[in-house]
């Protein structure tokens, strides 16, 4: 097989305000492309992060042209970046019409049909798991007559749409490379997410589990990963942090699992940690359900001991049937002991509210702001009910027309979608506004924030009380 040149491309992309300044790692693409470089001999690989080498549009164009690549990958992460990853893959076809373009990630793979029928500029869509579907692409050198040979794919044959029978998932994860820092060694030190971090703390993006074995509507995590949970054992994450800060530096972790998980695991993670002896500064940060953090609790303070210091919880929010509704499996009363635990053991308690479900009123959203007000959690971020696709919100919103604005930059949980059946679309995003005025505006919050003595709340505070976040959101009505 003649050597095959890989280019990944992260798109230019614009920050995602909430959480102010921020620059993550690209870490499916690094971690794609780690797997090719340990399973292909032959194989180039490049890795184009326009965010971290500040590459615009045109600038990217260049860069394609002089890359040469036989393939050309992109990933959307979530369906806001759908337009950058369209218009990365139009670039490349339109200056290098030879090379493969191929397009991945839970948006494309749920939306695969009309993806292809909407960008022919999108030559594949790697459905589900990426790695060894990627690893044969490569192997057949991007040629188009292999395609119908290849599981896992979606691409286009004699103007038709044609799906390839799914990949089954890899059954070891640890079957997996190390994250692939390497493969972007100069712009290591460039990720950072000041505001959780520091604004010198290198972080970096670590997986220790995929999928999920729960089933909330509004989520596409679980049915992306088909339904199963998948984890690296306690060991593995210990080894590749330890790793990360050895060789990248990094002093700040974001373990990507969706779902932390309860058992013995949290314990044996904590412990393993602590074995690896990581520098003093090195913190941790994992989201986690309400009613895993309760199970967790004897397991909280060496969780901490082992530098998990911020913690994000899906609380949704604080009616009993919207809960149920969202097939969540937590009560408001999980939630209130979730967020005490964590304060108690001294972990940042970060809470996730969602409004704006169909049956939501004046009346309920403000329940809901009262309900945060009293659980009083060290940060509050407040999104949009989004109709996902491939959620089970999704297909409801759509058999009912309750989808608004099909414009996909819009689908980041900070634009509504939807209007609920008393308030309007307009209506809806106002009352996202009023929720972040009510937590961050109150004079006696603000006040015990910026003068907390937990240096996290401080700087969090700082920054969700500057009108720069609250004016953005107000902006979007
Ligand atoms: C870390 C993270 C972030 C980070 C940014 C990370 C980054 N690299 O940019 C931050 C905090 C900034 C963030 C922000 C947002 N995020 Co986020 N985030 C995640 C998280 C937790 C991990 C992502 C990750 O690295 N996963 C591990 C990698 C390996 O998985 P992967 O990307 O899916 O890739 C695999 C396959 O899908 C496939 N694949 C993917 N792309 C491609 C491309 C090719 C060519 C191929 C061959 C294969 C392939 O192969 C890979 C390996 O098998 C995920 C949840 C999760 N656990 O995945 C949510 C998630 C992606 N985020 C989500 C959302 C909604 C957002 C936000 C809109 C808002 C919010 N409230 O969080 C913003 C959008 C920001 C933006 N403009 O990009 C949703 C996306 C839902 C959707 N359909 O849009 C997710 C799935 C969370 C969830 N449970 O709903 N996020
Ligand atoms: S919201 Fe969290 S718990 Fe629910 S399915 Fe998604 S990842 Fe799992």
């Amino acid at each position: 097989m003649n050597s095959v040149k890989v280019l990944f491309i992260e798109p230019p992309k614009d920050v995602w305000f909430i959480m102010g300044e921020y620059l993550p790692p690209p870490y499916g693409i690094i971690q794609l492309a780690a797997y090719l470089e340990r399973e292909i001999k032959d194989v180039q690989l490049e890795i184009l992060d326009c965010n971290a080498e500040k590459v615009d549009w045109k600038e990217m164009e260049k860069r394609i042209v002089s890359s040469k690549p036989d393939i050309v990958a992109s990933s959307s992460l979530a369906t806001c970046n759908t337009y950058a990853v369209a218009k990365t893959l139009e670039t490349a076809k339109r200056v290098s019409p030879h090379a493969l373009t191929l397009a991945g990630g839970q948006h494309f793979t749920t939306t695969a049909q009309q993806s292809l029928e909407a960008y022919p500029e999108i030559d594949v869509i790697v459905r589900g798991e990426g790695e060894l579907t990627l690893k044969e692409l490569v192997e057949s050198s991007g040629q188009k007559t292999a395609l119908p040979g290849i599981n896992g794919i979606s691409f286009r044959q004699n103007g038709k749409v044609v799906h390839n029978p799914p990949r089954p998932l890899i059954e070891n994860l640890e079957d997996l490379p190390f994250p692939g820092y390497h493969l972007v060694k100069d712009l290591v030190h460039k990720y950072r997410f000041s505001i959780m971090a520091g604004e010198k703390a290198p972080y970096a993006l670590i997986e220790g589990s995929r999928g999920c074995s729960h089933e909330c509507t509004f989520c596409t995590q679980w049915r992306h990963w088909q339904g199963r949970w998948r984890v690296k054992s306690a060991k593995r994450i210990a080894d590749e942090m330890s790793y990360c800060c050895d060789k990248f530096g990094s002093r700040f972790v974001w373990l990507t699992d969706d779902n932390f998980g309860t058992g013995t695991r949290p314990g044996e993670i904590a412990e393993e940690i602590i074995n690896r002896r990581l520098p003093r500064d090195a913190t941790w940060f994992v989201q986690a359900r309400c009613d895993d953090i309760i199970r967790n609790k004897e397991t909280l303070p060496k969780l901490r001991e082992s530098g998990l210091n911020w913690v994000l919880l899906g609380v949704e929010n604080s009616n009993p049937s919207t809960l149920e509704g969202f097939k969540k499996g937590i009560t408001p009363e999980d939630s209130r002991i979730a967020v005490r635990l964590l304060q108690q053991n001294n972990i940042f308690a970060h809470a996730m509210f969602i409004i704006g479900q169909r049956k939501d009123t004046h009346e309920t959203i403000k329940q809901l702001r009262e309900f945060a007000d009293e659980l009083d959690p060290d940060l509050i971020m407040f999104g949009l009910l989004t109709p996902f696709p491939g959620t089970e919100i999704y297909a409801q919103a759509e058999g009912n027309g309750w989808i608004k604005d099909r414009n996909w930059l819009h689908y980041d949980m900070i634009h509504a979608i939807m209007p609920t059946e008393t308030l309007s679309v307009k209506e809806v995003q106002e009352e996202l506004y009023l929720c972040y005025r009510s937590f961050y505006g109150s004079w006696s919050r603000r006040f015990k924030g910026i003068f907390s003595t937990n240096q996290l709340k401080r700087k969090v505070f700082w920054h969700m009380t500057q009108n720069t976040v609250l004016g953005q959101v107000k902006s979007l009505f």
